[in-house]
């Protein structure tokens, strides 16, 4: 895309009214700066292991733990000192078009030495996080990434609220981040980068120290490119939110957590260490531990019955415009051609020369691809065909779906804003397109974007 067509895609976008800043949201603002750079840190804390250059927020891996309250205006400053250009996206925001921060999407990409303020006011309480979406199949790999909590007026009295980002991180030989392997055809054609070193806010298995029996929020959120988390509880806990939004109340001990996806957790601590593990490659490893110490005083949250959230119906899908989207590429996949650019291409050709292997009805996706052009108050049924041999975690910008299985008819009790979709599932994403602009459709294992895995759905 050129600077033309960039203008161009994007005045629609500009002309937008901006969502969810009503004047009664403007009373309050909060203002962060988030500086981007190259810091040097060691990934794992072996002497022998050297540090790695990584791309952080405010020096810190994640990036600073962002609190805002639901509805207030936030203001955030991104600077740009790293060696090329970047943007911030805010992961599950409802917030006008131009602050979604897709480079060459919704914005210019912000140059080094440059700066860009986003300014929107998140409607909605919940666990979200933000990233950098250029380059972000590398730039999220070197660590741009940090938490974004909005707190509701009726948030449970727990003794700790934690945030954990959990990665895993490819390291080579001498124990620091593999660059090398950077952009390899076979991780985009596959699973997409899967790492061998696991972190969970930048250290290896933390032992986070709690008041003993104490009442905790746990926040956990996957931040890596592409491995989906299975991480399995000491005890059973209460599922509390998926994707910032509250369910009802569920027992849940082993967890299944794809790139992006969040789960709340609402855990009673007894004096017993509580350990959480990852079991994603077959082998138990260590995630992190919560770990009753008396030092910390005693725990005074009530261990009161929570409540289930009140239940959302469905919107009225009489007249929903029906968006087919069918998913192929990959490895052992059924792909054998697909457009690009215009172009019907063999799909080795697209591989080998373009480093693209995936393709939504037949287009390998860009900036360009257009799924669908709604109207504003439209209802959208994107019906995705995962015809591929690979899951796929399937995010939408802009909004948040039900998700309706199609032979069911069964839906998702709350809504999500990211939906993992195991090969050949087939799956409805439901949605109101109630905020104009364009926004990205993706597949959040970042290689397979990169390699083609997207498309634009226009809100006019
Ligand atoms: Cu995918």
């Amino acid at each position: 895309m050129n600077r033309r067509d960039f203008l161009k895609a994007t005045s629609l976008a500009a002309m937008a009214p901006s969502f969810g800043l009503s004047a009664q949201t403007l009373s309050t603002s909060t203002q962060f700066r988030l500086e981007a750079a190259v810091i040097e840190q060691a990934l794992t804390p072996y002497p022998e292991y050297k540090a790695s250059s990584l791309w952080t927020y405010n020096g810190g891996l994640p990036g600073p733990e962002l609190r805002v309250k639901q509805g207030e205006l936030m203001q955030a400053e991104l600077v740009n000192r790293l060696p090329e250009p970047t943007t911030i996206h805010w992961h599950g925001i409802r917030l006008s078009n131009g602050m979604d921060g897709v480079s060459m999407l919704t914005q210019p990409p912000v140059e080094p030495g440059a700066r860009f303020q986003y300014v929107f006011a998140p409607p909605d309480a919940g666990t979200y996080w933000y990233h950098s979406h250029a380059k972000t199949w590398q730039q999220m790999a070197r660590g741009l990434y940090g938490p974004l909590i909005v707190e509701g007026p009726d948030e449970p009295v727990v003794d700790h609220d934690l945030v954990c980002m959990i990665d895993d991180w490819r390291l080579n030989a001498e124990g620091q981040l593999d660059e090398a392997s950077f952009g390899r055809l076979h991780d985009w054609a596959h699973g997409g980068r899967l790492g061998n070193w696991l972190t969970v806010n930048g250290e290896s298995n933390p032992q986070r120290p709690v008041k003993p029996g104490s009442r905790v929020r746990l926040r956990l959120i996957n931040a890596a490119n592409a491995r989906i988390f299975r991480l399995q509880l000491a005890a059973p806990a209460l599922q509390y939110a998926l994707d910032g939004y509250r369910t009802p109340l569920t027992s849940i001990q082993d967890i299944e957590l794809a790139p992006a996806q969040r789960v709340d957790l609402i855990i009673d601590l007894t004096a017993e260490p509580f350990p959480l593990t990852e079991v994603s490659t077959g082998e138990p490893y260590p995630a992190f531990s919560l770990v009753p110490d008396a030092a910390l005083g005693t725990a005074t949250a009530a261990k009161v019955t929570l409540t289930d959230p009140t239940p959302e119906s469905l919107p009225n899908l009489d007249t929903a415009k029906r968006l087919p989207l069918h998913m192929q590429g990959g490895a052992m996949g059924n792909l054998t051609e697909a457009s690009l650019d215009g172009v019907m291409r063999p799909i080795r050709e697209l591989a080998r020369e373009y480093q693209k292997v995936w393709a939504f009805n037949g287009v390998v996706g860009n900036m360009k691809s257009r799924l669908a052009d709604l109207r504003l108050g439209d209802t959208a049924i994107v019906e995705i065909w995962n015809d591929t041999r690979w899951p796929h975690a399937m995010h939408l910008h802009g909004f948040h779906f039900w998700v309706r299985d199609p032979e069911t008819g069964t839906v998702s009790a709350s809504r999500r804003d990211t939906h993992l979709m195991h090969a050949g599932e087939r799956a409805e994403l439901i949605f109101v397109a109630d905020n104009p602009g364009l926004w990205l459709l993706h597949c959040h294992m970042l290689e397979h974007h990169a390699a083609g895995m997207g498309t634009v759905i226009q809100v006019s």
